[in-house]
């Protein structure tokens, strides 16, 4: 696989740019070697700037569940582009959007739209002090909720990746305010509820963990957290940026049947361009300025071109669902990859662990069953580097790290899987040959 391109830019990236990245687990850190430059992807499809392609799974980490450049989504953009990219006023098509989100996500009353899943989390659980008057959160190890201080606390993704036990520059006050337990663990969030309630403002919990690799809930632990957290007056704030019109147009709280009282999303919102969003009990949503006092803001929030790819995009899901019954075509795609996974490391004699959620899925290079982040961590990242590489050498993009997710979306035929599974085989091979 030649990278003579790639390796030129990511020299002179890392002059100019920390780690010569943009975001840390682009970097491919943990699996050596350098990231591809990508220079242009079309449907299921990436080209990199050596002329490699290969069949994307990572999808820009969530987003692109139609695709690279889906044409009804470049069109809309390109009419927009041509009206002006910025007002720093109101415009109708951030109207259209919000009133979308509202009326397919459950506990959607009212949304503001912000520019990243981390804005988004970093405001809900303002809100959710502000609301409550209560100053500590509950989250769960593993998840990743973006950036923010308050969440860079046993993160999963690239805090995980990485190994970063605590961040430099995030005071232990602020910190010392973040709580968490096992994802999955009952028995320690009432343990925690029962010891911290008065000052407990929200749980923040990812209903399907994805930042740990892809870890469902257990049967009945939505359901749980959302009894305990409303008998004590604690917000349940779903962090749907991953899961949000990827299980289904109305996300993971759909899927489950369990509303939370906010929900943040972000990714397939705004079609691949910077969206991020949150919501939830119009009561709750009533603190957020200018309607009342708890402030944020953002000079590029409700962007116009942002908003209009972002309303393209589920449009489009809302027609396909209706045309085709779009996501039970991804989770028949996500079962069909499952299995041929399953049947590769049975030919091969290996005992990993393949969790899956609709289009998503995770291999973890470790046995036993994978339900919180301790069990994800004994995982052999080495070995999944590996691997990574002999499907990457196969033309196969995967998430450059063993917590993350592999993403199916709805330009991917049964051909591309196949291709997928053909390089799945000897990936395995070589992997445990070494
Ligand atoms: N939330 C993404 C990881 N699951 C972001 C990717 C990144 O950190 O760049």
């Amino acid at each position: 696989m030649d990278q003579t391109r790639s390796r030129a830019l990511f020299a002179e990236a890392v002059r100019c740019i920390p780690g010569g990245v943009n975001s840390p687990v682009r970097a491919f850190g943990s699996v050596g070697g350098t990231p591809p430059f990508i220079e242009r992807g079309a449907g299921a499809r990436l080209w990199d700037a050596d002329g490699n392609e290969y069949i994307d799974f990572v999808a820009s980490w969530g987003p692109l569940i139609l695709g690279h450049a889906y044409p009804p989504v470049v069109r809309r953009l390109e009419e927009a582009l041509g009206k002006g990219t910025s007002f720093g006023a109101p415009v109708a098509v951030e109207l259209a959007l919000a009133q979308t989100i509202c009326r397919l996500v459950p506990s959607v009353e009212k949304v503001r739209l912000v520019s990243s899943g981390t804005e988004a989390t970093m405001s809900a659980i303002r809100l959710a002090r502000g609301f409550t008057g209560r100053r500590k959160i509950l989250k769960f190890e593993g998840c990743y909720h973006g950036h923010a201080d308050a969440f860079l606390v046993k993160a999963g993704s690239g805090v995980a990746t990485l190994g970063i036990p605590g961040c430099p520059g995030i005071p232990a006050e602020v910190s010392g305010l973040t709580l968490t337990v096992p994802y999955n663990d009952a028995a320690a969030v009432t343990d925690v509820v029962r010891r911290e309630a008065a000052d407990l403002a929200c749980v923040i919990v990812e209903p399907v963990a994805a930042n740990m690799g892809v870890v469902p809930p257990a049967d009945g632990f939505l359901p749980f957290l959302r009894e305990i957290t409303a008998a004590h007056g604690i917000l349940l704030v779903f962090d749907e940026v991953i899961t949000g019109f990827r299980l289904g147009l109305g996300g993971a709280q759909a899927h489950y049947g369990v509303t939370p009282d906010l929900t943040t999303l972000g990714k397939i919102i705004g079609g691949g361009l910077p969206v991020g969003a949150y919501g939830g009990r119009a009561d709750v949503m009533a603190h957020v300025a200018p309607a009342g006092p708890v402030y944020q803001a953002g000079t590029l929030s409700g962007n116009p071109l942002a908003v209009t790819a972002g309303l393209a995009t589920l449009e489009a899901l809302e027609q396909m669902e209706r045309d085709e019954g779009l996501y039970a075509r991804l989770a028949r795609l996500g079962g069909h990859l499952a299995d041929g996974i399953r049947r590769d490391l049975e030919r091969l004699n290996l005992c990993l662990t393949l969790n899956t959620a609709g289009s998503m899925a995770t291999l973890f290079f470790t046995d036993g069953a994978v339900r919180d982040f301790a069990a994800a961590a004994r995982s052999d990242t080495k070995r999944y580097g590996r691997y990574f590489w002999e499907m990457l050498r196969r033309g196969i993009y995967l998430a450059p790290s063993q917590f993350e997710a592999c993403f199916i979306s709805a330009v991917h035929t049964e051909a591309d899987l196949e291709l997928f599974l053909k390089a799945n085989y000897e990936a395995l091979k070589v992997a445990f040959e070494k």
